[in-house]
């Protein structure tokens, strides 16, 4: 293996989506490695943990877990805070995603009206307390820790994305729009030129 490859689900979202665009503001030439979900089973035991995305880089073995693979990136390309405590704070916020992934995806699998039950539940509760947290723990403006696009705004940019897109089912769009500071940070990632570039791209 000579080039860095990607891989993860043939779909633009989540984990997968956000450690794509990290790599595109590193500025690395990655080859994109889209896995058909038939394909799927059969490779799940060959990753790191059973998940995807995971990252190959000449020279390493494979790397697994988002957070992992996206704290590298920035580590190395300029998009994660030098500082130790400030990088730590930025960890926190990216855990504080896959806390919220970790509790939303169970429901994905569910049937109709335990989807409803289940949803409007967190509509009700956890969703509005996880946007609390998030929104006063930003302090930077226009993204995480300033006026730099760092590897946690990608992260937050795609959470908030999943849910404002309306597609949720028994998610209202609007479930985030008291938090100003969060959606600020969405609107800043959707608007810069380097994330536009990749989701312009043919
Ligand atoms: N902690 C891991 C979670 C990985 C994960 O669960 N990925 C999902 C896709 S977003 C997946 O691989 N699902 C298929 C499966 O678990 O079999 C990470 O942050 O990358």
């Amino acid at each position: 293996m000579s080039k860095t490859r990607l891989i993860y689900f043939d779909a633009p979202v989540s984990r997968g989506e956000e450690c794509r665009l990290a790599l595109h503001l590193a500025g690395i030439d990655f080859e994109d490695v889209r896995i058909k979900s038939a394909d799927w089973p059969a490779m799940k035991e060959k990753t790191p943990y059973g998940g995807l995305p995971v990252l190959e880089l000449p020279g390493h073995p494979p790397l697994a877990h988002s957070n992992a693979i996206l704290v590298l990136i920035g580590r190395r390309h300029g998009l994660h805070p030098a500082d130790d405590f400030e990088a730590a704070r930025h960890e926190g916020m990216m855990q504080h995603v896959e806390h919220l992934r970790g509790v939303v995806a169970p429901t994905l699998r569910l049937g109709e009206a335990e989807k409803k039950a289940a949803r409007e539940a967190l509509v009700a509760d956890f969703l509005p307390a996880w946007a609390r947290a998030a929104d006063r723990n930003i302090r930077g403006e226009p993204f995480f820790g300033g006026t730099r696009l760092q590897v946690v705004d990608l992260k937050l940019y795609m959470a908030v994305r999943w849910f404002i897109g309306g597609k949720v089912d028994h998610i209202p769009a609007t479930i985030f729009d008291a938090y100003p500071r969060l959606m600020g940070v969405h609107l800043a990632v959707r608007e810069h030129p380097g994330v536009k570039s990749w989701t312009a791209r043919p």
